[in-house]
């Protein structure tokens, strides 16, 4: 039995995991989560409907893109990577990882933004999408039902990612400053990092694929102003790329170097993401203080299976903290996940020699981003049972 994905297509993270497994060209096959299997078996045994799940060809069931990834780069299945996602040198190594983290975190306001704010243009290519999320029995009507529900909690999620109406021309200029960095890096290197994919580029397809190359606006906005970035979605998601040179070396940069082209798009990052995950950082820590006989291993809210810091999914209520984004506040959900991927950053930079370290910590300095090597919660986030819980106190 070959792999199965379960995630939409429409799916910000299955798009993620989908990118992977075909760059890898592994063997798998895509499941629509409106199958019955899914419902009936997948979703009780993870605890909660969520996309991407992969079920291997033992019948283990893995949630989260990192895990799936992990599966193949740093669990049982490396024997079937065909070109590692994680760079070998301390500076490319950490570079992927903020990608990976921008990617699916960071760019989630364009990506929502462009998804939920064109209903004249996006709304029936979305509505076609999401019927896959459904049972194939549904008719019109139960189908038109389920998908106002989801829409409207995505509608919701949108808002909590800090889209309105005050903040959606910023979104807007900000996503196209993204595309030109982006555009001009690609004219020199295939990847982010030079010959092959690497995390920060399957972190970026997250956003990038299904959102914002797929929905139509943004698809041609993308098409009109950066048609490298759309080739290097195109490259992505398929399992042979499109060749410039038949011959072409998918080695990274020698030497653990970080072009200019490269730098500019984490000086990007540091003005987009970091006063955002800044603000996170001391929003949980507060909350953590108010809750000092937390029991390890638990998140601590009435719904485990939530993913916001106060149980509300990051929607809403307390959840929300504000913060100053490029010049006015704003404010967004916290998630403790995104505290997760940046400890694997940290963690990853932990254990080389100190004169890499420094390397690290120069050039992450030279972009503004050195705060990300330092920001820490007061307990660790882990993942037990596919869920982000709390780690002892330390
Ligand atoms: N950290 C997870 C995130 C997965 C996730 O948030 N999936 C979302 C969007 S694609 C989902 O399934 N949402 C369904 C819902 O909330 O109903 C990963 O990387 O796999």
């Amino acid at each position: 039995m070959p792999y199965r994905l379960y995630g939409i297509p429409a799916g910000l993270y299955p798009g993620k995991a989908r990118s992977y497994l075909r760059q890898q060209a592994i063997d798998f096959i895509d499941v629509a989560p409106g199958c019955s299997h899914f419902r009936n078996h997948i979703v009780p045994a993870v605890g909660r409907w969520i996309n991407p799940i992969m079920e291997t060809p033992d019948g283990d069931l893995i949630q989260d893109t990192v895990d799936i990834i992990d599966h193949f780069e740093r669990g049982p299945a490396q024997h079937l990577v065909r070109c590692t996602a994680y760079p070998t040198t301390p500076v490319h190594l950490a570079v992927s990882h903020v990608f990976e983290m921008f990617g699916g975190e960071g760019l989630l306001r364009p990506a929502m933004h462009y998804r939920w704010n064109f209903d004249d243009e996006n709304l029936d290519f979305i509505r076609s999408e999401f019927s896959l999320c459904f049972p194939s029995s549904y008719s019109q009507e139960e189908a038109d039902e389920a998908f106002d529900n989801a829409s409207s909690r995505m509608r919701q999620a949108t808002r909590s990612f800090g889209v309105n109406a005050d903040t959606a021309p910023l979104i807007e200029a900000a996503f196209q400053e993204w595309l030109n960095l982006f555009s001009t890096h690609l004219a020199d290197h295939p990847y982010l990092l030079g010959g092959h994919a690497t995390l920060g580029d399957y972190g970026l397809m997250a956003t990038m694929w299904q959102h914002l190359f797929r929905d139509p606006v943004p698809q041609f906005l993308i098409k009109r102003t950066a048609p490298r970035v759309g080739r290097w979605v195109e490259r992505m998601s398929t399992i042979e790329p499109y060749h410039l040179e038949p011959e072409a070396s998918e080695d990274l940069i020698t030497d653990d170097n970080v072009p200019d082209t490269l730098l500019a798009m984490m000086r990007f990052v540091a003005e987009e993401y970091l006063p955002e995950i800044s603000a996170h950082v001391e929003r949980a820590n507060q909350w953590l203080a108010n809750h000092p006989n937390l029991e390890a291993g638990t998140n601590g809210v009435d719904d485990p299976a939530a993913r916001g810091l106060t149980g509300s999914l990051g929607l809403g209520g307390d959840a929300l903290t504000t913060f100053e984004w490029r010049g006015r506040k704003i404010e967004t959900g916290v998630m403790p996940y995104r505290f997760w991927l940046m400890q694997r950053l940290q963690d990853d930079l932990a254990i080389a020699e100190p004169a890499e370290q420094e390397k690290v910590r120069n050039v992450l300095r030279s972009t503004g981003l050195e705060a990300l090597l330092d920001l820490k919660t007061s307990r660790r986030v882990e993942r037990v049972n596919n869920l982000e819980v709390w780690g002892p106190t330390i």
